[in-house]
């Protein structure tokens, strides 16, 4: 049972209420909860309500905008909080992540990304629409450990796919670990397209990377 001021963060976003999420995302902040609760039990679990609405035809697009809108006037409340508290230490690896070609969801990604960041990880995160290229660029330029590709789409999971091919026919897949997710990513799409590993969400995704750092 999410607790009250959780609650009313879920609402908020549901009603598109910017000036209400930010202030609510304050108040949690001013009560001492954890930044990343805030995010996970509020913000992403009220866009995940609105989802699931959309989804029925019981919201629709116009509706979901503006709750995109009230959730990101959350996260820049939070945002700088948790930019504060990453403590500056050896990193413990570095990932590159980005939203595939072809999809400009970035909420779930980029949850990932300041998880990860906030378990001490470097990442660099390259936004959204991202192609095969750009990765394989990045790979060379940065030799990072590990790749996270996300996709939203039924239609752009395969770009996942694809992607992990270009990598593999440039020679450098034997030189990164390629973790996929994104809602309707699987484990067993993880492992049909050669990826090694599928992260349901933030928490499996840091889970994962640990695992593949040993
Ligand atoms: C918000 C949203 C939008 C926003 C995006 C805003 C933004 N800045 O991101 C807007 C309004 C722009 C949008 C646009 C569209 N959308 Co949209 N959208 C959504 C919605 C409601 C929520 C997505 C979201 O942010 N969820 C919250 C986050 C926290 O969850 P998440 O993304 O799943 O991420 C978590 C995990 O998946 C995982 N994860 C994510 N990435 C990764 C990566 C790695 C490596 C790992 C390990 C884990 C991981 O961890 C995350 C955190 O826990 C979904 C509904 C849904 N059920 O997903 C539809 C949905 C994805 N959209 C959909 C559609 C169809 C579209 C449009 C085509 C609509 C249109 N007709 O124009 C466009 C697409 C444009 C494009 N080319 O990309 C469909 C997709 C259907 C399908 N299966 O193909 C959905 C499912 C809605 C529906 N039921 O119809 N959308």
């Amino acid at each position: 049972m999410p607790e009250e001021i959780f609650n009313k963060i879920i609402l908020a976003v549901e009603d598109g209420d910017v000036e209400a999420c930010a202030e609510l995302a304050r108040s949690a902040l001013d009560e001492g909860r954890d930044p990343l609760k805030i995010i996970d039990e509020g913000l992403s679990a009220g866009i995940r309500v609105v989802g699931e609405k959309f989804g029925c035809g019981d919201l629709f697009l116009p509706d979901l905008m503006m709750a995109v809108e009230a959730m990101n006037a959350g996260l820049e409340i939070v945002q700088p909080v948790l930019d504060k508290l990453k403590i500056k230490k050896e990193s413990l690896g570095t990932v590159v992540i980005g939203t595939v070609f072809g999809d400009i969801h970035d909420i779930g990604k980029s949850i990932v990304a300041t998880m990860l960041e906030m378990n001490g990880y470097s990442v660099i995160d390259l936004g959204v629409n991202v192609t095969a290229r750009a990765f394989i660029e990045k790979i060379k330029e940065v030799n990072p450990d590990i790749i996270g590709l996300s996709a939203l789409l039924a239609t752009t999971m395969r770009e996942q796919k694809t992607i992990i091919e270009e990598i593999t026919r440039e020679g450098l897949r034997d030189k990164v670990r390629i973790m996929v997710g994104g809602a309707p990513v699987s484990g067993q799409w993880a492992e049909e397209i050669g990826a090694d590993g599928y992260g349901a969400n933030a928490e499996m995704a840091v889970q994962l990377v640990k695992r593949f750092m040993g």
